[in-house]
């Protein structure tokens, strides 16, 4: 199949604003699909509540757009039920960490074989851009208008505080190494936690001035440097894939 395939064209123009990383996210696991040359039937995909959540409505494939924060339990319930079945989640930070934090803390206890593909753009990106449990320290957000005064939640500690993990961080920018971690998540027998490094322009980035896409998009590439053979966990900033 081509990677054009894995689309569903009749739900097109997708609801994703002009300039959105989300699309971005969502060509390159198309892509990494022709790659490992899935068919449809061997490919189910689950998403939560969010602007990220509608992917699963977008995939020419069996899927699944569940309510907010359970995309995880209703995942591990048809991997459970057909475990031939790959199984993607692709759902946003604040469904999957935030109102779904407490899924993500069993499931990936579990070790359920699911390929996780989160879209951390900092954001309710949806609602209006609302501070998250994943928007840094010091950020002015729609709920924050003086600065978010907590830390974000430490996603690749909790994941990484498993027996066994598979937790990768890259981002919209650094596609080939999205299509990598992406790869590798699927062949990786148990929890795989993909956490992309994402933006949302509309309802967050122009809020600090940003005006097009592409200008966050730089910034990613500005700040965020990866490192192929990571000892130990990330360190900020650094995009590497993690496995035990
Ligand atoms: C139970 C429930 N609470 C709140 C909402 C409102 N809501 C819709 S999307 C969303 C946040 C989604 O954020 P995220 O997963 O980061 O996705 P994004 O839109 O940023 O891609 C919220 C709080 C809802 N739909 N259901």
């Amino acid at each position: 199949m081509l990677y054009k395939d894995y689309v569903k064209w009749t739900r097109w123009p997708t609801t994703w604003c002009g300039g959105c990383s989300i699309g971005i996210v969502f060509k390159q696991v198309t892509f990494t699909l022709e790659k490992m040359g899935l068919s449809r039937e061997e490919l189910t995909v689950v998403s939560g509540i969010g602007c990220s959540g509608r992917a699963a409505g977008y995939f020419n494939v069996d899927s699944v757009h569940v309510t907010h924060g359970r995309a995880l339990p209703v995942a591990e319930g048809i991997k459970r039920g057909n475990p031939k079945l790959k199984v993607l989640v692709f759902s946003g930070d604040g469904d999957l960490v935030g109102i779904g934090g407490n899924h993500l803390i069993h499931t990936s206890r579990r070790n359920i074989d699911l390929t996780v593909v989160c879209i951390n753009n900092q954001t309710y990106g949806m609602t209006g851009g609302q501070m998250a449990p994943t928007t840094q320290k010091g950020t002015k957000t729609l709920t924050s208008p003086h600065g978010n005064r907590y830390s974000p939640v430490n996603i690749q500690g909790l994941v990484t505080s498993n027996e066994n993990y598979f937790y990768a961080r890259t981002s919209a920018y650094h596609i080939n190494h999205l299509q990598k971690a992406i790869q590798e998540a699927f062949a990786w027998p148990g929890f795989a936690f993909i956490e992309v490094v994402a933006y949302c322009l509309e309802n967050f980035g122009r809020r600090m001035g940003y005006r097009f896409g592409y200008e966050m998009l730089l910034k990613i590439k500005d700040i965020y440097k990866i490192n192929h053979s990571p000892r130990g966990l990330l360190k900020d900033h650094e995009l590497g894939i993690l496995k035990k």
